[in-house]
């Protein structure tokens, strides 16, 4: 079936009307052929600020709803998510070309933060707090925040949406989200999903979920927007840098997940047909296109030539075709500008000395508008600023090695902190990389590769990925606002810290 039927097909499933997805000024490209799928109209700045309004009035009652409730909320949409899970899985592959199993893991890490956040909502747990007067009495309370403003970046058009979304409705928040320009459908999709759960509890107000179809205006409404007293973004470095400053100078909260440029650094101990999959996986997965992407490699000198051979067999045969066919683990970049920023990159490495395996175009048989690339392995001969940057596509550099040190070293002088890996089956070495002086990343794995983490833990990265942490362990909290109450029940007023004051 052509895609654009296909789509609408799908839209029509969700309960999407005809007229949101079939005229408008943005026009939905899919990756997999170029195809036209549809066209979303931009939300009006006017009809931004009424979402926002309604966003805020919305706030005001769900704040005062019992969480528990709140998570009742949360367990509908993940069963109608899981009702969806195909259609959803497939309407994300036609939107991002990522392949219909990586479609299908990113509902299913919607449906898991949905499932963790329900259980939360029970757990918004505050502390009692010892107090050093007589006859007080401390705790903390946890209170809903506000509206927290979503700004979602095209490789995980949906899962990453649902970790902020998810966590801030079982928090009392609501939630005005501005997705990617290129792929506005999937998040159609979702908000007809969330809509319908909102129909079977009587307490949801209108307005939990409001949407902004559009460009970067409406991310800069949020961030600078009052209203909005959480600004989650996920995107490149560059848009951080560029929306951060706008909530700082309101003195807002933000939660950043920026750029990453993870490393892998394989131990000579290492079991190398493991750390072949692993690689597999993390560097050549969604195209190269997660922000958890394997991009460098640190390799021990003593087995370096034996596994870049096995890697260079691996990515011989990698399938790279239509991300349709169950056959196919690389589909096509999300744009041809991603295939020339490859491009770029790899002839900077070449005139660098690199020796240069991989890369090529593929010309896909009936997917000829698409753009694909064969994964590039790239063996540097240093860490030149080029393999310091993040190229938003499947190269992976390999770097060599001859001392632990030097390999922490090398994986730490980056500007990004996102995620990290070791592969080795020395105690030592694994502890040190996990240690206070090994990796300096807001994820590191011990013979698993850097990308594909499980929404339990709270995901995010240091230095320019930007502090921020999502999904699971206490990010919640990220979502919510601290009050410290102290009770006298004392009938007398002695005052902290022993002072005296008084007539
Ligand atoms: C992203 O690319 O922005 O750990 C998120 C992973 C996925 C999430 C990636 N669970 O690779």
């Amino acid at each position: 079936m052509e895609l654009a039927s296909l789509t609408s097909s799908l839209l029509t499933r969700f309960g999407v009307a005809t007229d949101r997805f079939d005229h408008g000024d943005i026009a939905v490209h899919s990756p997999i052929d170029g195809s036209l799928i549809g066209h979303v109209a931009s939300t009006s700045r006017p009809a931004a600020e009424a979402a926002l309004a309604t966003a805020h009035e919305a706030f005001e009652a769900w704040r005062i709803v019992p969480a528990p409730r709140r998570g009742e909320l949360v367990r509908r949409f993940g069963n109608l998510l899981r009702e969806y899970k195909t259609d959803l899985g497939t309407l994300v592959t036609i939107e991002t070309g990522k392949i219909r199993q990586e479609g299908l893991g990113e509902v299913q890490e919607m449906i898991d933060i949905c499932d963790y956040a329900c259980g939360l909502s029970r757990q918004l747990h505050g502390l009692t707090i010892a107090s050093e007067r007589p006859g007080h009495r401390m705790m903390e309370q946890w209170h809903p925040a506000g509206v927290v403003g979503v700004v979602s970046a095209f490789n995980f058009p949906v899962a990453v949406w649902a970790w902020n979304a998810t966590l801030a409705w079982v928090c009392g928040d609501s939630v005005v989200w501005k997705p990617s320009e290129r792929t506005p459908l999937s998040a159609i999709a979702c908000a007809a999903l969330f809509e319908r759960a909102c129909r079977g509890l009587g307490e949801a107000p209108n307005g939990l979920l409001g949407l902004l179809t559009g460009g970067r205006a409406h991310a800069e409404l949020l961030a600078d927007d009052r209203r909005v007293a959480v600004f989650s973004a996920t995107g490149s470095c560059a848009m951080g840098r560029a929306l951060a400053p706008r909530v700082a100078a309101r003195l807002g909260r933000s939660i950043l997940e920026l750029g990453g440029n993870n490393a892998a650094i394989v131990c000579p101990s290492a079991d190398l047909a493991l750390a072949e999959r692993a690689i597999l996986f993390a560097a050549a997965g969604t195209a190269g296109q997660r922000c958890t992407t394997l991009r460098r490699l640190i390799v021990h000198e003593s087995i370096a030539d034996a596994l870049i051979e096995r890697l260079r067999a691996a990515w011989r045969r990698i399938p790279v075709g239509n991300p349709l066919d169950a056959t196919s683990l690389v589909g096509p970049l999300i744009a041809p500008a991603a295939g020339e920023a490859m491009a770029a990159a790899l002839s900077e490495a070449a005139a660098a000395g690199a020796t240069l395996f991989g890369g090529d175009p593929v010309t896909v048989h009936g997917c000829e508008g698409g753009c694909y690339r064969r994964p590039a392995l790239v063996e540097m001969p240093a860490q030149t600023d080029l393999v310091r940057r993040e190229t938003f596509a499947p190269i992976l550099y390999v770097l060599r090695y001859s001392s632990f040190d030097e390999a922490i070293a090398l994986h730490n002088d980056v500007p990004q902190g996102l995620a990290s890996s070791v592969f080795t089956q020395d105690l030592g070495e694994a502890e040190r990389f996990l240690s206070a002086a090994g990796s300096d990343c807001g994820i590191a794995n011990v013979n698993i590769g850097p990308s594909g983490a499980e929404i339990g833990g709270a995901f995010g990265g240091e230095k320019d990925t930007g502090g921020g942490r999502e999904s699971g362990s206490d990010a919640w909290k990220g979502y919510m606002r601290r009050a410290t109450c102290t009770i006298n029940y004392s009938g007398a007023l002695p005052l902290a810290q022993g002072i005296r004051f008084g007539l």
